[in-house]
């Protein structure tokens, strides 16, 4: 029996013919999949064609809430942004908090899909009536926090805005979906996916009431959490610094991305560190949504060609943007931050493709005609605007940057692939794994490519010792995957109670149970998890009708080229432990040495009508 926490209803919408419609889906999707990430490939798998080009009209766009979304417990305003990425031709998500998740679950809907192209740019206008679609025309070619400041004009300030910049509409895959000026989501090119369909914004407002079984044990439940939240031993440090916070401790352990993943230590680190941050640079925090430890630090420049501007200062945005380009100001750095904010690209992967950019240009394998005039250089910042411009306008070289360091590196061939920074097209997220062979699985194995966030495990592999590579290792990282990347993405909340602040994982059981009814035992939750593991992973497959590997590893600079500075001098990754913890970690999956789930864990969790499906393609199954 499913429970009561969810509408059991879907928003669809076809750009194509001007059409919306609700969808009233199973019980068993419910039970099973629970919500976010779960429904995200579940209606994916269902509903795309496979070899679907993610650019073109019939791409599906998902924005899915979960059972706790939007409910009175910590940090519950977040949303999933699924669809198939323009960067990876695989599955793609990015997770983003919002006003716009609680408003789409008081609107009465658990999750919105978009298909089609409109013909002109629209925005779409969604309550609980259903959807509207506006023209955006107006708003097409404006920034995004132009256009939320003129949309949250129309319709209300409390609404929920979902809108993309420049980037998204010019096709930059990289391009995110951006909320509130400063949030931002999807990596894998979702805002390029709204671009493609000339889909400019989503403004959500919802007045309905959030279904739970028993509110009033929601609330108590959620009431000692928010008080454990606040009472965590390093609370108010995580209130001063947020995720920025962690800069030090990866210089110190020579982690910190520099020179494009050449070295772990930066000189320039003291400058840009969260201390810095925090005494100098912040005006204000803000947050998302039912949140008591926001960490949305805003900084200010105060000197220099950026004084006066403003952008919020997380750990990977200053990271990318600074280090790893050589960039030691934070004054600059924030004025990249809030280009990349304005015109909707993800910083992540900007900042990787702007340090593969210098290094080709040092190496001589793009010239300085190709970059129009630019000679890009370490540390300049004026340099890197321009060329973030030449990839916003898609001129010369900037066109073949737009598409990410892979497709980039496979144009200039001459070993430039093992210096692009990525894992299936994703460019790494700021973590240097040269010393770090289980930071490296991390990368090598997150289902939407090198982004951390299903397994931040670094951090725990310091603890435990970066040299001790045992079946121990791959254990912890599943383990990690299963909370973050499954748990945490189909409740849909913010990890970061537990993560940052330690907030015991047993809330979230017992939260489940009072918001859906379904009482789940962890193990059960974690079974739930690795059926959504083995599906996306069926789904890369399907989309790329082979696997192996190779798909799995992380670039060749880890390998080849050790640190040559810093504590941890020397030091690499080695491939013959890498290999050894990507069989333990298949093993452990139930997939074969290929990466591709085994025909009898497909069966075991209920997979059997999708494992046909990738035979019938002519793909044979390990039993
Ligand atoms: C996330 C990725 C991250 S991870 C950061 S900083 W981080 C970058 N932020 C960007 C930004 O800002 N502007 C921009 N133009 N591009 C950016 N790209 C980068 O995107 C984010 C927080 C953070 S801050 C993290 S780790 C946690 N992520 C969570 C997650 O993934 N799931 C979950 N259940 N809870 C999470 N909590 C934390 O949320 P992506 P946000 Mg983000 C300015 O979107 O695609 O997942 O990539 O959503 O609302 O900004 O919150 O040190
Ligand atoms: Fe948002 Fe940060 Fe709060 Fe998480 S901890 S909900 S990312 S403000």
């Amino acid at each position: 029996m499913a429970g009561t926490g969810w509408h059991r209803r879907i928003l669809w919408v076809d750009l194509s013919r001007g059409k919306s419609w609700v969808e009233e889906y199973p019980e068993s999707m419910a039970n099973e999949f629970l919500g976010g990430r779960g429904y995200a490939i579940r209606i994916l798998w269902d509903r795309l064609e496979p070899g679907t080009d993610p650019l073109s009209p019939e791409n599906i766009i998902v924005y899915a809430i979960g059972p706790l979304t939007g409910l009175p417990l910590p940090s519950s305003g977040k949303m999933v942004i699924a669809s198939k990425s323009p960067l990876t031709g695989g599955y793609g998500d990015g997770n983003i908090g919002t006003r716009a998740a609680v408003h789409l679950r008081k609107a009465g809907y658990d999750a919105l899909a978009v298909t089609g192209r409109a013909e002109k740019p629209v925005y779409l206008y969604i309550d609980e009536k259903g959807a509207e679609i506006h023209s955006a025309e107006d708003l097409w070619g404006l920034d995004a926090e132009e256009v939320d400041n003129e949309l949250g004009k129309r319709h209300g300030r409390r609404s929920g805005i979902l809108t993309i910049g420049p980037a998204g509409e010019r096709l930059v895959r990289y391009a995110v979906v951006m909320s509130e000026k400063d949030r931002a989501g999807g990596r894998p090119g979702m805002g390029a996916v709204m671009g493609s369909k000339n889909l400019k914004a989503i403004v959500i407002h919802g007045e309905g009431e959030i279904p739970a079984k028993d509110p009033d044990k929601v609330k108590e439940i959620g009431k000692q959490a928010y008080s454990d939240v606040k009472n965590a031993e390093n609370y108010q440090h995580w209130m001063s610094e947020g995720t920025m916070a962690i800069l030090m401790w990866c210089q110190e352990m020579s982690v910190l991305p520099t020179y494009n993943f050449r070295e772990g230590v930066f000189d320039g680190a003291e400058k840009v560190s969260g201390e810095i941050m925090a005494r100098e640079y912040k005006v204000f925090q803000k947050g998302c949504p039912q949140c008591n430890m926001v960490c949305g630090n805003v900084g200010e420049a105060k000197t220099g060609p950026f004084a006066g501007t403003r952008a919020e200062l997380d750990y990977e945005n200053v990271e990318m943007l600074g280090p790893n380009l050589g960039i030691d100001s934070l004054d600059e750095i924030i004025g990249l931050v809030r280009m990349a904010d304005n015109m909707g690209f993800d910083t992540i992967s900007l900042g990787s493709v702007l340090g593969f950019a210098t290094e080709a240009y040092e190496k001589g394998l793009i010239t300085k005609e190709d970059l129009d005039g630019i000679e890009p250089r370490w540390g300049e910042t004026e340099t890197y605007v321009d060329l973030i411009n030449l990839i916003l306008e898609r001129k010369k070289f900037g066109n073949t940057l737009a598409k990410g360091t892979k497709l980039a590196a496979l144009k200039l061939g001459n070993g430039a692939i093992g210096f692009a920074m990525q894992v299936k097209g994703l460019e790494a997220s700021a973590y240097d794994a040269h010393i770090a062979h289980g930071m490296a699985l991390a990368f090598g194995t997150s289902p939407i490519g090198a982004h951390h966030k299903d397994a931040w495990y670094i951090y725990r592999e310091a603890l435990r010792g970066f040299d001790v590579n045992d079946r121990q290792k791959v254990e912890e990282i599943i383990n990690l995957q299963r909370i973050r990347g499954g748990l945490f993405e189909t409740f849909v909340t913010c990890r970061f109670p537990f993560v940052e602040v330690g907030l015991n994982l047993d809330y979230y059981p017992r939260l489940l149970e009072a918001a859906t009814g379904l009482s789940y035992t962890m193990n059960q939750l974690f079974n739930m998890a690795d059926k959504i593991y083995d599906l996306i992973r069926l789904f890369w497959v399907r989309e790329y009708g082979w696997w192996d590997r190779s798909m799995d590893t992380p670039p060749a600079r880890w390998f080849d080229e050790p640190l040559t500075k810093g504590p941890r001098k020397g030091a690499h990754l080695d491939r013959k432990i890498y290999n050894q913890l990507l069989d333990w970690y298949y093993e452990i999956r139930g997939w074969d040495e290929r990466g591709i789930p085994r025909r009898s864990t497909l069966e075991a969790r209920r997979l059997g009508r999708e494992a046909r499906e990738i035979e019938s393609m002519g793909i044979k199954l390990s039993p």
